[in-house]
C-alpha cells in the first residue's frame, strides 16, 4: 500500500550526532518526536533528546533523575537472569520497569522549517520531581490566547502520565504538574475554545477490559480537566489495532476539526492516520481514515533504534490553506519532516469508521 506523504528530500533532518549530549558522560541515542510551534517569525522544534552513558557488551546503564534534581546512573550486569531487555526503549529488572534512556526536551529553530539549529539563551527542559525522575517526553505544544501550553509525557516509577507547562517568552515556564495521572500520555489541547470550554485528546490505557483508546476531555480554565469520553478505538485486523494516541493540536477546517493520529499493531509498527471531529462538539467523531496516511518504508523509519516506527506530535499548517507539514520521529531515533495536503487527507476519510 502507497502512503500520501511527501517526505523532504533532506531527511533525517535531525540526527542524534548533530546535538550536544547534555552532559559530560552521556551521549544522545535518539533524537524524536518534537512539538512543533511558530514563535518569533521562525518555526521551532522542541524536539525529544534520550541520552543514556556509552553502553559496553557487558553492562547495560541509564540515567534517572532523583528527586532532589541530580542524577545517578543505574547499572546492571547484562547477564543478570533477573534482567529482561527484550525492548530497546524499556527494561524489567526484579519486577521493576525502567526507561533504557532518559529524555529532556530541546528547543531549536529555522527560518525555512528545514535547516534547523540550536539558539542561544534557551533552556533545556527537565523532568522535575518525583513524577518525572524518568525525564519528559513527546511534548505537544498549544497556542491558546498567547499562552503556549506544553503537554508532555512525565515518567517515573511512579508510572506515565502527563505533565503540564505554560510559558509565553519560552525562557520562564509555570508548571501545573500532572494533569492527567497514569497510565496516560498522547495529550493535545485544541487550540481554541469551543462554546467556552477548552477541550483535549487523551490516552489513558486500560490493562484489562478497554484498550489503548484516544479521549476526549473539557475544561473550564485550560488547568483542570474532566467530563472524559471515548472518541477513537482499535480496530481488530487494522494498521490500528493494538493502540492508538492523538498527535498534536487538532487543525480547524471548514468540515471539522482533523486530527493527525498514530496507530500500531502487534508488531510494533507505527504509522499515521486521520480522523475528523464536528465542529461545534469534538467529541463527535464524523470520519476518520481506514488506511493510513503515513506508513515507515523509507530506510531511517524502517531501522533504528526501534525501527518500523513514524510517530507525529507537532506540525505547521503553511499559508496556502493546504499543505500540512508533519515533522515526526523515525525509527524513534531521527527527526523527520512530510507535507501532506488536506485535500488528500479528506479524500481518505470516510463515515463508515469505527
Ligand atoms: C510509544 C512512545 C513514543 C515512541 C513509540 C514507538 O508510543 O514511547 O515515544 O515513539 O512508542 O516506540
Amino acid at each position: 500500500m502507497k502512503d500520501i506523504a511527501k517526505r523532504f528530500e533532506g531527511n533525517p533532518l535531525l540526527s542524534p550526532a548533530d546535538l550536544k549530549p547534555s552532559i559530560d558522560g552521556l551521549e544522545i541515542a535518539c533524537l524524536l518526536n518534537p512539538g512543533v510551534f511558530e514563535y518569533d517569525g521562525k518555526t521551532w522544534l522542541l524536539v525529544r533528546v534520550a541520552e543514556r552513558p556509552k553502553q559496553t557488551d557487558d553492562v547495560i546503564s541509564f540515567p534517572i533523575l532523583t528527586k532532589s534534581g541530580g542524577m545517578e546512573i543505574m547499572k546492571i550486569p547484562a547477564n543478570d537472569p533477573e534482567l529482561d531487555a527484550s525492548d530497546a526503549r524499556v527494561i524489567n529488572y526484579k519486577g521493576l520497569d525502567y526507561l533504557t534512556t532518559l529524555s529532556h526536551l530541546r528547543l531549536l529553530c529555522s527560518d525555512d522549517g528545514k535547516n534547523f539549529y540550536q539558539p542561544e539563551g534557551y533552556p533545556l527542559l527537565t523532568g522535575e520531581g518525583i513524577l518525572q525522575t524518568f525525564g519528559i517526553e513527546d511534548c505537544r505544544v498549544t497556542r491558546l490566547e498567547e499562552k503556549y501550553h506544553l503537554t508532555f509525557t512525565a515518567v517515573s516509577d511512579n508510572g506515565v502520565g502527563v505533565g503540564l507547562r505554560t510559558t509565553t517568552d519560552w525562557k520562564n515556564f509555570d508548571s501545573h504538574g500532572m494533569m492527567l495521572p497514569p497510565h496516560n500520555k498522547d495529550c493535545a489541547i485544541f487550540e481554541e475554545k469551543i462554546n467556552g470550554k477548552y477541550y483535549a485528546l487523551h490516552r489513558p490505557s486500560s490493562v484489562d477490559i478497554g484498550g489503548n483508546f484516544i479521549w476526549i476531555a473539557s475544561s473550564p480554565d485550560g488547568i483542570h480537566w474532566g467530563d472524559h469520553r471515548c472518541i477513537i478505538k482499535t480496530r481488530k485486523d487494522k494498521w490500528d489495532s493494538k493502540r492508538v494516541g492523538a498527535g498534536a493540536a487538532p487543525i480547524k477546517t471548514d468540515k471539522g476539526w482533523l486530527e493527525i493520529y498514530h496507530g500500531a499493531n502487534a508488531d510494533h509498527q507505527y504509522c499515521l492516520g486521520a480522523f475528523l471531529m464536528d465542529i461545534d462538539d469534538p467529541t463527535k467523531v464524523i470520519a476518520r481514515t481506514n488506511d493510513a496516511i503515513m506508513i515507515p518504508e523509507a530506510p531511517y523509519e524502517l531501522t533504528g533504534f526501534f525501527g518500523n516506527v513514524v510517530f507525529t506530535n507537532g506540525h505547521v499548517v503553511q499559508p496556502d490553506g493546504d499543505t500540512i507539514t508533519v515533522y515526526y520521529g523515525a525509527s524513534d531515533e531521527f527527526v523527520c519532516g512530510a507535507d501532506f495536503s488536506l485535500k488528500d487527507i479528506f479524500s481518505l476519510l470516510k463515515s463508515d469508521h469505527v
